[in-house]
């Protein structure tokens, strides 16, 4: 409940519901409604021309809050940061999946595919489908996406670098100050037919990689902070950023081996071993078993490292392949160990369930433009295993929802 006068909300740890916005907890009874009348505006936090935000205490015969000239209200909002929140908020449980990592590591690239790719994998072979739960909320992912598959151009398949004040934020008050959020990109997730499974969400970020590089204060920028609340991690690894891995590839055609090394990546993994411990209050022995999907991006430049060993399909005829995910597993992680092993003790330092995949947004190399950027061919887009990651991480949050298993062996597990 907001003290009287400062309209600021206490955090509430124990809260039974995470704001996506804000990562704050807050009991659902807190939760807030925004007035629908026109001359309701004036919010002490957001300013003079946001709607009013409310604690509904009158309500209608269909149990819709009223505001105070009583007027039905279906939109909620979070009683911390007081963003509006899609409908479906209360009524299913809502998962993140934080995609973390440095500046250029691909993370746009890898969301603008992966939110093609997995909505198409899930219904074609899982009966699993993927619903916009905030069409209006997700139209940056979706305008990336459509600016880069519907490119004919190389130069019209440039998607811009993130950065703090641009469409992927949101200013919005937190804990007394105003702080660059991301964007939630929200979608529903709908089981198929006669499954124990049931419907749920899930939200992404694209952050600027500078969000987690360390130096960054947490608590003046918290834009990072959904990894303390996030069901599943990505980790997007990029070997242009490893003086190792680029030692290994120096024969590629990439024009990205022009660029110069930051060779970080092993402290933005303390990093956040660090900011999610001092977040979650933990102690330093006690182990946070969040799924962890480690990926190795830009694969198209080193899968040759691999000597012919094969990453193979994980997905035969509706079953996630557990036994060639581990497969896969162990090839990429050997990899990682024989050329940057501070990497992979840094990661399994994170979580006790990590798991190691390669993926390629582009599945080629990029072409470098007059105006020096580095872009995908779009006739030559062919996305390698992107969506391959989050299903596993799906197959760790909610087990119900796909069928995983060994189609080798004999009994493939619900
Ligand atoms: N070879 C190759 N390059 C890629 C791939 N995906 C992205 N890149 C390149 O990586 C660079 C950075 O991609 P972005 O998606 O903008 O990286 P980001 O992580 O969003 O970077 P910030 O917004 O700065 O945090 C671009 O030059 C892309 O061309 C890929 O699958 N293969
Ligand atoms: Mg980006």
């Amino acid at each position: 409940m907001p003290p009287p006068g400062t309209g600021i909300s206490k955090a509430n740890l124990e809260g039974t519901q995470t704001c996506p916005v804000c990562w704050l907890r807050f009991d659902t009874g807190d939760i807030m409604h925004i007035a629908m009348h026109d001359s309701l505006r004036g919010d002490p936090l957001l300013g003079i021309d946001a709607q009013q935000r409310f604690l509904a205490t009158r309500f209608d015969n269909a149990g819709q809050a009223l505001d105070a000239m009583g007027i039905p209200s279906s939109e909620i909002a979070c009683p911390h940061c007081r963003r509006k929140l899609p409908r479906s908020f209360l009524g299913i449980p809502h998962h993140i999946i934080s995609l973390v990592g440095d500046q250029s590591a691909g993370k746009s690239y890898f969301l603008s595919v992966l939110t093609k790719m997995l909505p198409a994998t899930l219904y074609s072979d899982f009966g699993v489908t993927w619903l916009e739960s905030d069409p209006t909320g997700n139209a940056p992912v979706n305008d990336m996406r459509k600016a880069l598959f519907g490119a004919i151009r190389p130069e019209e398949a440039k998607l811009a670098k993130t950065v703090f004040e641009g469409a992927m934020y949101e200013k919005l008050p937190r804990q007394g100050r105003m702080v660059a959020l991301p964007r939630p990109f929200i979608y529903t997730i709908i089981p198929r037919r006669n499954t124990p499974a049931k419907q749920c969400a899930l939200i992404f970020y694209d952050n600027a990689g500078e969000h987690f590089q360390p130096g960054v204060d947490i608590h003046e920028q918290p834009g990072a902070q959904h990894v303390a609340s996030a069901s599943g991690i990505i980790y997007l690894f990029d070997p242009f950023n490893s003086p190792e891995f680029r030692r290994a590839i120096s024969n590629t055609k990439d024009p990205q081996l022009e660029k110069p090394v930051v060779d970080q990546q092993d402290t933005i993994l303390a990093e956040m071993r660090v900011r999610i411990h001092a977040i979650r209050n933990l102690r330093p022995h006690e182990v946070f078993s969040t799924p962890i999907a480690f990926v190795v991006g830009k694969c198209d430049a080193w899968l040759p490292l691999l000597n012919g060993q094969p990453i193979t399909q994980p997905i035969h005829t509706g079953i996630l392949d557990q036994g060639a995910i581990d497969r896969n597993s162990t090839i990429v992680r050997e990899l990682m160990h024989r050329l940057c092993p501070s990497v992979v003790a840094n990661a399994t330092a994170l979580s006790t369930n990590v798991m190691f995949f390669a993926a390629s947004s582009f599945g080629h190399t990029p072409v470098k433009t007059s105006r020096g950027d580095y872009v995908p061919d779009p006739s030559q887009l062919k996305p390698f295993h992107v969506e391959v990651p989050t299903l596993w991480l799906l197959s760790q949050i909610y087990p119900p929802l796909l069928p995983s298993g060994n189609p080798a062996g004999s009994n493939p597990s619900l």
